[in-house]
């Protein structure tokens, strides 16, 4: 009986120190992530992709993006636990909360250019736009 509990104990003291090294490693796939200037649109299948990260505010605060063009924003959270999670896009009507970890799709129709749609957290606290031009 005590020696099933130490194995039970072992696997799940195993799996989370396995689980840790893989979120620390993808975590770690990117390091210039943070970086404002990081490309981080991208076309995919006709639409353009605008990645934004998550976690103690937005990553890139600044995107630009093309105009006239169906876009993806994709919000990338990674143990977020902080209200950026809790995302508002007042031009979208979009008001939504961030799983944790993970990456939520926001389909933004075409922009005319010149449009800075914005995003912020439920309190207005952290933001981030993204520039059509
Ligand atoms: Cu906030």
């Amino acid at each position: 009986m005590e020696s099933n509990k130490l194995v039970a104990l072992v696997v799940i003291i195993g799996g989370l120190l396995i689980g840790g090294v893989v979120l620390f490693s993808s975590g770690n796939e990117d390091p210039t992530k943070n970086v404002a200037s990081v490309e981080n649109v991208v076309e995919e299948a006709g639409k353009q992709v605008v990645t934004v990260s998550a976690k103690g505010g937005y990553s890139p605060r600044v995107s630009k993006a093309k105009a006239d063009t169906p876009t993806i924003l994709k919000m990338e959270t990674k143990a977020t636990f902080d209200c950026s999670s809790a995302l508002s896009i007042p031009a979208l009507g979009y008001q939504g909360n961030l799983p944790p970890t993970g990456v939520t799709e926001i389909e933004v129709p075409p922009q005319i250019a010149g449009t800075k749609l914005r995003g912020s957290c439920g309190m207005g606290m952290y933001s981030f736009e993204i520039d059509f031009i």
